[in-house]
């Protein structure tokens, strides 16, 4: 089969949000410029998804179609002081009137920076998305970034709060590539 991966919707605004393409979503969240865009481009392996070092940069829901058989759903970052409240809430409208009864989205991968376990705002993404009843699996990024005996002793503390378990999270580096196919694995499991 041919691959090919598509951004096929960028949308501001609420009332843009399309029904669903008849096929399964897997909502990306986490915080702004903790590398969700990166984690999409490493995985697809290609440039697709715009990464920055000015954080809030990705203000709209993006949708990327991945072989016409599910859907990536990149959603806004939160938790940037930087960013004034007045677009902070408009994300959260966004993300809001996405996620509610969105019947196509089969799970949620939260992106964590394996450096920062636990932060005020990942619990609290957490625990939103636990509340709206859906699944979560778990993408630690930046391993790059530290020494192998320090991911071990991040995992452990991160298993105090959130549930963690063998096959519901993944290592990553989007500069090493590591992690990818154990990515992949977990998305086929999620959709
Ligand atoms: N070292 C390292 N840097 C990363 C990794 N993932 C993302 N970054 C960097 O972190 C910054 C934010 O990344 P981005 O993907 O735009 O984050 P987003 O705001 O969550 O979409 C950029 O400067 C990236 O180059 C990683 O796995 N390792
Ligand atoms: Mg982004």
């Amino acid at each position: 089969m041919k691959e090919e991966r598509k951004l096929i919707a960028s949308i501001y605004l609420p009332e843009d949000i399309p029904s669903d393409f008849g096929l399964p979503e897997l909502a990306i969240a986490g915080r702004s410029n903790v590398g969700k865009s990166s984690f999409i481009n490493a995985i697809l392996g290609q440039k697709i998804a715009k990464v920055s070092s000015t954080p809030g940069k990705t203000r709209s829901l993006n949708f990327y179609c991945i072989d016409d058989k599910f859907i990536l759903v990149d959603l806004p970052g939160y938790g940037y002081a930087e960013v004034s409240l007045a677009e902070r809430k408009r994300w959260a409208k966004l993300v809001e009137a996405y996620v509610r009864g969105r019947k196509a989205i089969q799970a949620f991968l939260q992106i964590i920076d394996i450096r920062h376990i636990p932060m005020e705002s990942d619990l609290k993404l957490f625990s939103w998305i636990k509340s709206l009843g859906y699944d979560v699996a778990f993408i630690f990024t930046k391993v790059d970034k530290i020494g192998r005996s320090s991911i071990k002793a991040q995992i452990e503390k991160a298993k105090l709060f959130f549930p963690i378990t063998k096959g519901n999270y993944v290592l990553f580096s989007a500069v090493t590539g590591e992690g990818k196919r154990e990515a992949w694995n977990l998305i086929n499991s999620l959709i």
